[in-house]
Protein backbone atom coordinates (compact mmCIF):
# COMPACT_ATOMS: atom_id res chain seq x y z
CA UNK A 1 0.00 0.00 0.00
CA UNK A 2 1.39 3.75 -0.70
CA UNK A 3 3.06 5.50 1.80
CA UNK A 4 0.28 7.86 3.80
CA UNK A 5 1.42 9.70 5.94
CA UNK A 6 -0.07 11.87 8.67
CA UNK A 7 1.78 14.97 9.85
CA UNK A 8 1.03 16.74 13.62
CA UNK A 9 2.00 20.23 12.26
CA UNK A 10 2.28 23.84 14.11
CA UNK A 11 5.82 23.97 13.99
CA UNK A 12 8.90 25.34 11.55
CA UNK A 13 9.75 21.66 11.43
CA UNK A 14 6.37 20.56 10.85
CA UNK A 15 6.55 22.59 7.65
CA UNK A 16 10.42 21.53 6.75
CA UNK A 17 8.92 17.96 6.64
CA UNK A 18 5.74 19.00 4.58
CA UNK A 19 7.76 20.94 2.38
CA UNK A 20 10.41 17.75 1.57
CA UNK A 21 7.64 15.40 1.63
CA UNK A 22 5.47 17.21 -1.42
CA UNK A 23 8.56 15.90 -3.47
CA UNK A 24 8.56 12.75 -2.52
CA UNK A 25 5.50 10.03 -4.12
CA UNK A 26 4.21 9.81 -0.75
CA UNK A 27 0.59 11.27 0.40
CA UNK A 28 0.37 13.38 3.17
CA UNK A 29 -1.96 15.52 5.28
CA UNK A 30 -0.60 17.99 7.84
CA UNK A 31 -2.84 18.37 10.74
CA UNK A 32 -3.32 21.23 13.24
CA UNK A 33 -5.56 22.19 16.14
CA UNK A 34 -6.89 25.21 14.87
CA UNK A 35 -5.48 27.01 17.37
CA UNK A 36 -4.52 31.03 15.44
CA UNK A 37 -6.32 32.90 12.20
CA UNK A 38 -4.40 32.34 9.82
CA UNK A 39 -2.39 29.25 9.34
CA UNK A 40 1.46 28.35 7.40
CA UNK A 41 0.51 27.64 3.37
CA UNK A 42 1.58 24.53 3.09
CA UNK A 43 2.45 22.37 0.00
CA UNK A 44 0.73 19.29 0.85
CA UNK A 45 -2.85 18.84 1.97
CA UNK A 46 -3.72 20.10 5.25
CA UNK A 47 -6.96 19.48 7.73
CA UNK A 48 -7.96 21.58 10.79
CA UNK A 49 -9.56 20.97 14.16
CA UNK A 50 -9.31 18.53 17.11
CA UNK A 51 -9.56 14.58 16.39
CA UNK A 52 -11.80 14.03 19.36
CA UNK A 53 -8.83 12.82 21.58
CA UNK A 54 -7.54 9.21 21.49
CA UNK A 55 -10.55 7.70 19.31
CA UNK A 56 -10.96 10.44 17.33
CA UNK A 57 -7.67 10.14 16.08
CA UNK A 58 -7.54 6.21 15.58
CA UNK A 59 -10.62 6.27 14.05
CA UNK A 60 -9.44 8.87 11.45
CA UNK A 61 -5.96 6.45 11.08
CA UNK A 62 -7.87 4.16 10.69
CA UNK A 63 -10.45 5.73 7.67
CA UNK A 64 -7.83 7.51 6.50
CA UNK A 65 -5.70 4.33 5.44
CA UNK A 66 -2.88 6.26 7.26
CA UNK A 67 0.22 4.33 7.36
CA UNK A 68 2.31 6.52 9.09
CA UNK A 69 2.47 8.85 11.86
CA UNK A 70 4.65 11.96 12.27
CA UNK A 71 4.01 14.09 15.83
CA UNK A 72 6.15 17.02 14.39
CA UNK A 73 4.15 19.57 17.17
CA UNK A 74 5.95 21.75 19.59
CA UNK A 75 7.67 20.31 22.92
CA UNK A 76 4.67 21.78 24.77
CA UNK A 77 1.91 20.33 23.14
CA UNK A 78 1.94 17.09 25.29
CA UNK A 79 -1.74 16.31 24.96
CA UNK A 80 -1.73 15.42 21.27
CA UNK A 81 1.52 14.01 21.55
CA UNK A 82 0.36 11.31 23.97
CA UNK A 83 -2.69 11.16 22.01
CA UNK A 84 -1.04 9.86 19.61
CA UNK A 85 1.06 7.28 21.40
CA UNK A 86 -1.96 5.74 22.45
CA UNK A 87 -3.23 6.25 19.00
CA UNK A 88 -0.65 4.35 17.20
CA UNK A 89 -0.42 1.43 19.47
CA UNK A 90 -4.31 0.54 18.39
CA UNK A 91 -3.81 1.09 15.15
CA UNK A 92 -0.64 -0.41 15.65
CA UNK A 93 0.99 1.59 12.83
CA UNK A 94 4.12 3.17 13.47
CA UNK A 95 4.90 6.66 15.14
CA UNK A 96 7.82 8.83 14.88
CA UNK A 97 8.43 12.49 16.28
CA UNK A 98 9.78 15.06 14.49
CA UNK A 99 11.47 17.66 17.70
CA UNK A 100 14.43 20.27 18.27
CA UNK A 101 16.77 19.67 21.21
CA UNK A 102 15.90 22.01 24.22
CA UNK A 103 17.90 25.28 24.59
CA UNK A 104 20.80 24.95 26.53
CA UNK A 105 21.75 27.46 29.09
CA UNK A 106 25.15 29.31 27.82
CA UNK A 107 27.55 30.53 30.46
CA UNK A 108 26.24 34.83 30.04
CA UNK A 109 22.62 33.65 30.58
CA UNK A 110 20.86 34.71 33.41
CA UNK A 111 18.03 31.88 33.78
CA UNK A 112 15.57 30.57 36.60
CA UNK A 113 14.44 26.70 35.53
CA UNK A 114 10.91 26.10 36.77
CA UNK A 115 8.94 23.09 36.31
CA UNK A 116 5.60 24.96 34.74
CA UNK A 117 3.95 27.42 34.12
CA UNK A 118 2.56 27.68 37.36
CA UNK A 119 5.09 27.45 38.63
CA UNK A 120 6.17 30.23 36.26
CA UNK A 121 3.36 32.53 37.69
CA UNK A 122 4.50 31.71 41.43
CA UNK A 123 8.20 33.31 40.84
CA UNK A 124 6.63 36.35 39.77
CA UNK A 125 5.66 36.93 43.43
CA UNK A 126 7.28 40.47 44.47
CA UNK A 127 8.06 44.14 43.83
CA UNK A 128 6.73 45.64 40.38
CA UNK A 129 8.96 44.89 37.35
CA UNK A 130 8.20 44.84 33.43
CA UNK A 131 7.86 41.46 32.38
CA UNK A 132 7.62 40.21 28.73
CA UNK A 133 5.30 36.51 28.71
CA UNK A 134 6.28 35.20 25.77
CA UNK A 135 4.39 32.23 25.96
CA UNK A 136 1.31 33.27 23.70
CA UNK A 137 -2.45 33.48 24.75
CA UNK A 138 -3.34 30.21 26.23
CA UNK A 139 -2.33 30.30 29.95
CA UNK A 140 -2.36 34.00 30.27
CA UNK A 141 -5.13 33.79 33.32
CA UNK A 142 -2.56 31.92 35.39
CA UNK A 143 -0.59 34.72 36.12
CA UNK A 144 -3.64 37.07 37.20
CA UNK A 145 -2.39 36.52 40.60
CA UNK A 146 0.37 38.77 40.09
CA UNK A 147 -1.30 42.22 38.75
CA UNK A 148 1.41 44.86 40.01
CA UNK A 149 3.99 44.17 37.05
CA UNK A 150 3.81 45.60 33.64
CA UNK A 151 3.32 42.77 30.97
CA UNK A 152 4.47 43.07 27.19
CA UNK A 153 2.57 39.92 25.66
CA UNK A 154 3.32 38.87 22.81
CA UNK A 155 0.28 37.31 20.83
CA UNK A 156 -0.28 35.45 17.37
CA UNK A 157 -3.65 36.96 16.79
CA UNK A 158 -5.25 40.45 17.87
CA UNK A 159 -7.81 38.92 20.80
CA UNK A 160 -11.45 39.25 20.88
CA UNK A 161 -11.10 40.00 24.31
CA UNK A 162 -7.99 41.66 25.93
CA UNK A 163 -5.86 39.76 28.88
CA UNK A 164 -7.15 41.40 31.96
CA UNK A 165 -3.73 42.94 33.08
CA UNK A 166 -4.38 46.34 34.50
CA UNK A 167 -0.64 47.17 32.83
CA UNK A 168 -0.29 45.55 29.83
CA UNK A 169 0.71 45.95 26.33
CA UNK A 170 0.02 43.75 23.08
CA UNK A 171 2.27 43.08 20.34
CA UNK A 172 0.65 41.33 17.67
CA UNK A 173 3.31 39.13 15.74
CA UNK A 174 3.91 35.96 14.41
CA UNK A 175 7.86 34.21 14.47
CA UNK A 176 9.85 33.16 13.69
CA UNK A 177 11.49 36.13 15.01
CA UNK A 178 15.08 37.98 14.33
CA UNK A 179 17.62 38.86 17.72
CA UNK A 180 17.67 42.56 16.38
CA UNK A 181 14.09 42.59 16.20
CA UNK A 182 13.58 41.30 20.19
CA UNK A 183 16.38 42.89 21.12
CA UNK A 184 14.65 46.09 19.95
CA UNK A 185 11.60 45.32 21.54
CA UNK A 186 12.98 44.57 25.02
CA UNK A 187 15.31 47.44 25.04
CA UNK A 188 12.09 50.18 23.79
CA UNK A 189 9.28 48.69 26.92
CA UNK A 190 12.97 48.38 29.25
CA UNK A 191 12.02 44.85 30.00
CA UNK A 192 13.26 43.55 32.82
CA UNK A 193 11.99 40.11 33.49
CA UNK A 194 10.77 37.50 30.24
CA UNK A 195 8.89 34.30 30.52
CA UNK A 196 9.88 32.26 28.28
CA UNK A 197 9.11 27.98 27.39
CA UNK A 198 12.11 26.00 26.12
CA UNK A 199 10.72 25.79 23.17
CA UNK A 200 14.17 24.55 21.28
CA UNK A 201 14.60 25.78 17.69
CA UNK A 202 15.52 28.93 16.06
CA UNK A 203 12.25 30.60 15.35
CA UNK A 204 11.61 31.55 19.00
CA UNK A 205 15.29 31.62 19.81
CA UNK A 206 15.72 35.56 19.53
CA UNK A 207 14.22 36.62 22.70
CA UNK A 208 17.10 34.62 24.84
CA UNK A 209 19.76 35.93 22.87
CA UNK A 210 18.46 39.21 23.03
CA UNK A 211 18.04 38.76 26.97
CA UNK A 212 21.97 37.27 26.81
CA UNK A 213 23.11 40.73 25.39
CA UNK A 214 21.11 42.76 27.44
CA UNK A 215 21.79 41.03 30.57
CA UNK A 216 17.85 40.51 31.22
CA UNK A 217 16.51 37.20 33.49
CA UNK A 218 14.44 34.86 32.23
CA UNK A 219 12.04 32.15 33.93
CA UNK A 220 12.52 29.18 31.62
CA UNK A 221 9.80 26.86 31.79
CA UNK A 222 10.83 23.34 31.63
CA UNK A 223 9.74 21.25 28.79
CA UNK A 224 6.43 18.52 30.30
CA UNK A 225 7.38 14.66 30.04
CA UNK A 226 6.41 12.82 26.98
CA UNK A 227 6.68 9.15 26.99
CA UNK A 228 9.24 7.81 24.76
CA UNK A 229 8.96 7.45 20.89
CA UNK A 230 10.82 7.07 17.90
CA UNK A 231 12.70 10.97 17.28
CA UNK A 232 14.19 12.41 14.98
CA UNK A 233 15.63 15.89 14.59
CA UNK A 234 15.67 16.53 11.30
CA UNK A 235 12.86 15.95 8.53
CA UNK A 236 15.33 14.43 6.17
CA UNK A 237 15.43 11.55 8.30
CA UNK A 238 12.23 11.43 8.65
CA UNK A 239 11.57 10.72 4.76
CA UNK A 240 14.48 8.34 5.18
CA UNK A 241 12.27 5.93 7.83
CA UNK A 242 8.94 6.32 6.03
CA UNK A 243 10.37 5.37 2.63
CA UNK A 244 12.45 2.09 4.41
CA UNK A 245 10.18 1.51 7.14
CA UNK A 246 7.26 1.23 3.55
C1 LIG B 1 -1.50 27.19 15.40
C2 LIG B 1 0.18 28.42 13.04
C3 LIG B 1 5.71 27.64 10.97
C4 LIG B 1 5.41 27.41 12.43
C5 LIG B 1 5.89 28.59 13.26
C6 LIG B 1 8.08 27.06 16.25
C7 LIG B 1 8.06 28.47 15.73
C8 LIG B 1 6.88 30.52 14.99
C9 LIG B 1 7.59 30.80 18.03
C10 LIG B 1 7.44 34.17 21.36
C11 LIG B 1 7.11 32.75 21.31
C12 LIG B 1 4.53 30.44 21.27
C13 LIG B 1 3.38 30.29 20.26
C14 LIG B 1 5.35 30.36 19.04
C15 LIG B 1 6.23 30.15 18.01
C16 LIG B 1 6.67 29.13 15.61
C17 LIG B 1 5.68 28.33 14.75
C18 LIG B 1 5.89 29.22 16.91
C19 LIG B 1 5.70 30.96 20.36
C20 LIG B 1 1.80 29.13 15.06
C21 LIG B 1 0.57 28.46 14.49
C22 LIG B 1 -0.20 27.98 15.51
C23 LIG B 1 0.42 28.33 16.72
C24 LIG B 1 -0.12 28.03 18.08
C25 LIG B 1 0.48 28.91 19.10
C26 LIG B 1 -0.05 28.76 20.53
C27 LIG B 1 1.07 29.51 21.33
C28 LIG B 1 2.34 29.17 20.55
C29 LIG B 1 2.67 31.61 19.98
C30 LIG B 1 1.14 27.70 12.11
C31 LIG B 1 1.92 30.58 14.64
C32 LIG B 1 4.21 31.41 22.39
C33 LIG B 1 5.01 29.09 21.86
O1 LIG B 1 -3.23 32.36 20.28
C34 LIG B 1 -3.06 31.13 20.48
O2 LIG B 1 -3.98 30.33 20.80
C35 LIG B 1 -1.67 30.61 20.32
C36 LIG B 1 -1.44 29.33 20.71
C37 LIG B 1 -0.19 27.29 20.92
C38 LIG B 1 1.22 29.05 22.79
C39 LIG B 1 0.14 29.54 23.71
O3 LIG B 1 0.00 28.89 24.77
O4 LIG B 1 -0.54 30.55 23.37
N1 LIG B 1 1.89 28.63 19.25
N2 LIG B 1 1.56 29.03 16.51
C40 LIG B 1 -1.18 25.70 15.37
C41 LIG B 1 -2.44 24.84 15.33
O5 LIG B 1 -3.56 25.39 15.27
O6 LIG B 1 -2.27 23.60 15.34
O7 LIG B 1 1.71 26.67 12.52
O8 LIG B 1 1.24 28.18 10.98
C42 LIG B 1 3.04 28.34 14.70
C43 LIG B 1 4.34 28.74 15.31
N3 LIG B 1 4.48 29.36 16.44
O9 LIG B 1 5.59 26.65 10.22
O10 LIG B 1 6.06 28.76 10.60
O11 LIG B 1 8.28 26.17 15.43
O12 LIG B 1 7.91 26.89 17.49
N4 LIG B 1 4.07 29.92 19.02
C44 LIG B 1 6.36 29.15 22.59
O13 LIG B 1 7.38 28.80 21.96
O14 LIG B 1 6.37 29.58 23.75
C45 LIG B 1 5.94 32.50 20.35
O15 LIG B 1 6.54 35.13 21.23
O16 LIG B 1 8.67 34.60 21.63
P1 LIG C 1 -2.19 20.17 23.22
O1 LIG C 1 -2.55 20.93 24.46
O2 LIG C 1 -1.13 19.14 23.28
O3 LIG C 1 -3.48 19.44 22.60
C1 LIG C 1 -4.82 19.71 23.05
C2 LIG C 1 -5.76 19.19 21.98
O4 LIG C 1 -5.67 20.04 20.82
C3 LIG C 1 -5.41 17.81 21.44
O5 LIG C 1 -5.86 16.79 22.31
C4 LIG C 1 -6.12 17.82 20.09
O6 LIG C 1 -7.53 17.74 20.25
C5 LIG C 1 -5.84 19.26 19.63
N1 LIG C 1 -4.62 19.36 18.82
C6 LIG C 1 -3.39 19.76 19.23
N2 LIG C 1 -2.52 19.79 18.20
C7 LIG C 1 -3.24 19.39 17.11
C8 LIG C 1 -2.89 19.19 15.73
N3 LIG C 1 -1.67 19.47 15.26
N4 LIG C 1 -3.87 18.72 14.88
C9 LIG C 1 -5.11 18.48 15.35
N5 LIG C 1 -5.51 18.67 16.63
C10 LIG C 1 -4.57 19.10 17.49
O7 LIG C 1 -1.87 21.20 22.03
P2 LIG C 1 -1.41 22.75 22.13
O8 LIG C 1 -0.25 22.89 23.04
O9 LIG C 1 -2.65 23.54 22.33
O10 LIG C 1 -0.89 22.99 20.62
C11 LIG C 1 -1.83 23.18 19.58
C12 LIG C 1 -1.09 23.39 18.28
O11 LIG C 1 -0.24 24.53 18.38
C13 LIG C 1 -0.21 22.23 17.84
O12 LIG C 1 -0.28 22.15 16.42
C14 LIG C 1 1.18 22.68 18.26
O13 LIG C 1 2.19 22.10 17.45
C15 LIG C 1 1.09 24.18 18.04
N6 LIG C 1 2.01 24.92 18.88
C16 LIG C 1 1.88 24.81 20.24
C17 LIG C 1 2.78 25.54 21.04
C18 LIG C 1 2.68 25.50 22.55
O14 LIG C 1 3.36 26.30 23.20
N7 LIG C 1 1.86 24.65 23.13
C19 LIG C 1 3.78 26.33 20.42
C20 LIG C 1 3.86 26.39 19.03
C21 LIG C 1 2.95 25.68 18.25
P3 LIG C 1 -8.32 16.33 20.15
O15 LIG C 1 -8.06 15.67 21.48
O16 LIG C 1 -9.76 16.72 19.92
O17 LIG C 1 -7.75 15.55 19.02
Amino acid sequence: MPQNLLILGGTTEASSLAHLISKTEFNATISYAGRVERIRQQPIQKRIGGFGGVAGLASYITSNGITHLVDATHPFAAQMSQNAILACQQTNIPLAALTRPQWQKQKADNWHLVPDIKAAAAALDGDPKRVMLAIGRMHLAQFYNNLQHFYLLRLVDKPEVPPAFPNQLIEVSRGPFTTAQDTLLLSNYEIDLIVAKNAGGKAAYAKIEAARQLEIKVIMIERPVIADRLTFYNPEEVVHWISVSG
